[in-house]
């Protein structure tokens, strides 16, 4: 079961965050589908309603909500696609981490965290999250953001609905190893 819910997760994630043309589906400009649609156009995988419940319930990351009025789902973060998350920046804790691979930290190092594929940079309050992220491209690293310098210097930053802080880029002059 677990499986099946990880699998289905993932295929979330993929038509929500980057491909929902892939079979024709519909996101408005803040990331919404209609759920009805979802399981209309979806043929790979059976989806319903209660399963679709339990995967965005039960997901480790909450990577998805459900509309106030149960009919529209949407990824909180991770889009490749152009979407408005609709977030308003907010005050970062002094520090922020990124877990990254030690082969990535040359460049990081050079260049600053970009934001790659995504939206935005991904940043956590947490080390352990951090450490788990890195660890996912190779041996991980955890740099520590000076957020509090970021955001005197006119950064914005924003957090999610799961508790991922993001900004545009994070420059050489505001982390450090740690
Ligand atoms: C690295 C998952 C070289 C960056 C996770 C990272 C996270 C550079 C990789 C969320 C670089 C991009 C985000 C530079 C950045 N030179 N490498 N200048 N700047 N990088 O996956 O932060 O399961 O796009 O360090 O749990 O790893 O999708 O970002 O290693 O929360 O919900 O380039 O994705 O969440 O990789 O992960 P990613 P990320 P989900």
């Amino acid at each position: 079961m677990d499986q099946q819910l990880k699998k289905i997760s993932k295929y979330l994630s993929f038509l929500l965050r980057h491909k929902p043309d892939s079979i024709g589906l519909r996101l408005d400009n803040q990331g919404w589908a209609s759920i009805d649609e979802l399981i209309e156009l979806t043929t790979d995988i059976k989806l319903s309603r209660e399963i679709i419940e339990i995967v965005v319930e039960t997901n480790d990351k909450q990577r998805f909500s459900i509309s106030d009025t149960g009919t529209k789902i949407k990824a909180n973060q991770g889009h490749s696609i152009t979407i408005d998350l609709n977030l308003a920046p907010t005050e970062p804790p002094a520090h922020l981490y990124h877990g990254t691979a030690s082969r990535f930290l040359e460049s990081i190092l050079e260049k600053g965290i970009t934001k790659q594929q995504r939206h935005h940079v991904h940043l956590t309050e947490s080390l352990a999250v951090a450490k788990a992220v890195g660890s996912r491209y190779g041996k991980p690293v955890i740099l520590c953001i000076d957020s509090q310098a970021m955001v005197k210097d006119g950064f914005d930053f924003f957090k999610t609905t799961n508790n991922v802080w993001l900004v545009d880029e994070v420059l050489p002059a505001y982390l450090k190893v740690s």
